[in-house]
């Protein structure tokens, strides 16, 4: 009796290496949950032996049988789970994957969109306004946001008030509103937009536009968190808290 329980001790040994080193390698959890099962299976035979006909530690033909019977059985439900799971993962792994497609594309094509009181509403990407070569500009505005923080940073980007006169501003249009794509806006007045002198306080010299910048500090905007298009304008006069107004990844420019 002793020898027959090590020989099968032996046997869910070797399966178990036999199993785990066999075919199922990208499939760790179907593979352990294969090797349980077996496990379950080798364990209720031997309980049945116990309690059966004991034939006095030999293995007879039968046992055999039975046993390599287990082991195909579980061998052939360990191939059914890996299709199955096969299946029911292909489109898990695929969906992601095809959002993660959209998001690129997304990225790709952001766009500034120009709508409202236009003669022509516009789409524009990076490259369209980079292009725009006559109504660049850059420069170092000067900003102060709520907390009295302070500070110069440098901007890249296409004249505001040019760009809505490349749309053909209607000339009954009164308010510019700049959305961003979380929703925080600021709204202007076509005059607050046309404006091309708002200051920096610690340089008299300065007279600024109104800009959308793709560039700060020598670096562009990362279009991964947004569309890499930044509202700057200047002060209106010294004191003025012009930070909050700087509205980051814009998605459109609405005329009323
Ligand atoms: N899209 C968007 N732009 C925004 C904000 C915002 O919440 N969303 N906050 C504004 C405020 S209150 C400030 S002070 C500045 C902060 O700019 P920073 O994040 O570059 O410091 O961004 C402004 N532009
Ligand atoms: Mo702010």
């Amino acid at each position: 009796m002793r020898r027959f329980k090590l020989i099968k001790l032996v046997i869910i040994i070797i399966l178990t290496i036999s199993l785990s080193l066999t075919g199922c390698k990208s499939k760790d959890r179907s593979e352990n949950i294969a090797i349980d099962l077996e496990q379950e299976k080798m364990v209720d035979l031997a309980e049945e032996e116990e309690m059966g006909t004991d034939t006095g530690g030999e293995v007879t033909p039968t046992e055999e049988e039975a046993v390599q019977e287990e082991i195909e059985e579980v061998e052939e439900e360990e191939v059914v789970k890996e299709e199955t799971t096969d299946q029911a993962q292909k489109p898990k792994e695929t969906e992601p994957q095809k959002a993660d497609e959209e998001e690129v594309v997304e990225e790709e094509a952001a766009l500034l969109k120009i709508e409202g009181k236009v003669g022509k509403e516009l789409k524009l990407t990076l490259k369209d306004l980079k292009a725009m070569d006559d109504i660049i500009f850059q420069a170092d505005y000067y900003s102060i946001n709520n907390f009295g923080t302070t500070a110069h940073t440098n901007f890249k980007g296409v004249n505001l008030w040019k760009l809505l006169e490349k749309a053909n501003i209607s000339s009954e249009a009164a308010k510019v509103s700049i959305i961003a794509t979380d929703g925080y806006s600021m709204e202007f007045t076509v005059e607050e937009v046309k404006r091309q002198d708002y200051i920096d306080e610690t340089d008299p010299n300065k007279k600024l536009p109104m800009i959308i910048a793709w560039e700060e500090n020598g670096v562009e905007y990362d279009p991964v968190e947004g569309p890499p298009f930044k509202l700057i304008v200047g002060q209106k006069e010294a004191g003025d808290v012009n930070k909050p107004q700087w509205v980051s990844n814009i998605d459109r420019i609405v005329v009323e």
